[in-house]
């Protein structure tokens, strides 16, 4: 009898406990790590996966269940927690709207179709929708979505990341494998982002979108009643299955740190542009992500270039776009017209991936000067709004083709490159002069054309210094190589011992 008593009352405290508990995203101090929090009798585990090689930022990342405050409080006074957050509450950016207008019209405004003159984009240049489901069955939506080939659906995580049949997207909602809608129809939010940013183009059917031949990735992050579960892990997985621009067409009024570090890693550790949404509120505001510096904020336009009324406007926000009555896949092979910033959003995020897939060697700053750098002016008729829209209205066309800034000339014969000592015992020094900005390499040949040493590496200076060490390898002579998009110049070296 005492036993079964003693249980059914360790019962009911654990279940009293389980009823204060909650539960708080913290951030480690580097020196610490999860069994520190756990030795302290903390329920803790980690917020994010990292599968691979232990990735010391997104293992600073833990879900802590506490029951008083006090405990993360003593834990950040210690030093042991970098900071700790509740949840915010979160949106989606929408506003459904049945004004008609023709449709697509936003197309012809940033001037799509002579943009897909130049270029029709790539199949292996993914832009990843972080949003509620998608009905991907959709006959304008199936063909241009990023499946998974390696990880087909048969319960076993055959390409060994972390996610169990992530073929389709992943759904961090539901925590399953599949993105596909929930039900009502409110839910499709995902289907009208994924169709206007990226519905197949040029097939025959339905509607075109900006990215013409980029894909899609759904990232579900809405829960079955509609509720933002978590935007984080989202844009992780965007970022990790290789994405190289994400649409949040949602926000909050509130800042998270971690949201601002985990968009700042993704930028520039994983050169992924992060394109995101004003919101819908009609207010002079701060949204994040949207607001966050190195996220390009958007707000909405009427076919007059005239802010739509329900779109927020502010100084922290970057560009504006075409967002009222945009007409887009919906579910069930049914089409729609939304209207708000979250349409916007998804005009400037499917611009984005086209030109990342047309100029590949160009990273996210140079691609953000392209989008902000080239647009139409816009406040001729939004003069209360001054400066509050971004920099002006999308234009993909002139995107396509603006010229990034380039350095201050230098002549011909200053191009190139010198390397000190040379014969050397292996350590070299390489003093290498670039005209662009932009993504560079630089690799070791023997004479063979066997590869021993490579290296990437951005020049935003015209004159870059590397060191080269190379004592590891044989006596012998070597070609060092830099190449970028308009660069090329090899160099010969010699290893002595
Ligand atoms: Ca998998
Ligand atoms: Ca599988
Ligand atoms: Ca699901
Ligand atoms: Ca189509």
């Amino acid at each position: 009898m005492p036993l079964r008593f003693l249980l059914s009352m360790m019962f009911i405290v654990s279940f009293l406990q389980a009823q204060d508990a909650h539960t708080y995203l913290v951030r480690l101090s580097p020196e610490v790590d999860i069994s520190h929090i756990s030795k302290s009798g903390l329920k803790a585990k980690h917020a994010y996966k990292f599968n691979q090689d232990k990735n010391s930022f997104l293992a600073s990342f833990l879900y802590v269940e506490v029951s008083d405050i006090h405990i993360l409080k003593a834990l950040k006074a210690s030093g042991e927690l970098l900071y700790w957050e509740k949840s915010r509450t979160q949106q989606l950016h929408f506003e459904p709207s049945d004004i008609y207008y023709s449709n697509q019209w936003h197309l012809e405004k940033i001037e799509a179709s002579s943009a897909w003159d130049i270029a029709q984009g790539d199949s292996t240049f993914v832009l990843a929708v972080v949003d509620s489901g998608v009905d991907y069955m959709h006959d304008d939506l199936k063909d241009n979505l990023a499946y998974n080939y390696e990880d087909p659906v048969n319960g076993l995580d055959d390409d060994n990341d972390g996610y169990t049949d992530n073929y389709y997207g992943w759904d961090f909602g539901s925590n399953d494998h599949d993105p596909m809608i929930d039900g009502s129809n409110f839910l499709a939010h995902g289907s009208t982002i994924c169709g206007v940013a990226a519905a197949s183009t040029d097939n025959e059917l339905g509607t075109s979108s900006p990215a013409f031949n980029c894909r899609y990735l759904p990232v579900k992050i809405t829960s079955s009643s509609g509720s933002i579960v978590d935007t984080n892990a989202g844009i992780l997985y965007g970022a990790q299955m290789g994405a190289k621009v994400i649409n949040c067409s949602f926000g909050s009024f509130e800042f998270s740190q971690a949201e601002a570090d985990i968009i700042q890693y993704v930028t520039d550790s994983m050169d992924v542009l992060v394109v995101a949404s004003a919101g819908n509120e009609g207010l002079n505001t701060e949204v994040y992500p949207a607001a966050l510096g190195n996220v390009i904020g958007v707000c909405a336009l009427d076919e007059n270039d005239q802010k739509i009324a329900i779109s927020n406007y502010g100084a922290n926000f970057d560009i504006a776009a075409p967002g009222a009555s945009i007409y887009g896949p919906y579910v069930q092979n049914d089409y729609s017209y939304k209207s708000g910033t979250s349409v916007a959003t998804a005009v400037v995020s499917g611009s984005a991936i086209l030109l990342r897939s047309n100029f590949p060697n160009e990273n996210v700053s140079q691609i953000r000067e392209r989008l902000l750098n080239s647009t139409d002016d816009i406040y001729a008729v939004n003069s209360e709004y001054q400066d509050l829209l971004g920099i002006g209205r999308l234009n993909l066309l002139s995107a396509l083709v603006y010229e990034l800034s380039t350095f201050e000339f230098e002549t011909l014969e200053h191009l190139g490159m010198d390397i000190t000592p040379n014969p050397s015992l292996g350590i070299f020094n390489l003093t290498i002069r670039v005209r662009e900005y932009g993504n560079y390499q630089l690799s070791v040949f023997d004479v063979l054309g066997k590869l021993y040493y490579r290296e990437d590496f951005f020049a935003d200076v015209s004159t870059v210094e590397r060191s080269l060490k190379l004592d590891h390898i044989n006596q012998g002579y070597y070609t060092v190589k830099i190449v970028g998009a308009n660069f090329e110049k090899s160099s010969g070296i010699v290893v002595v011992k």
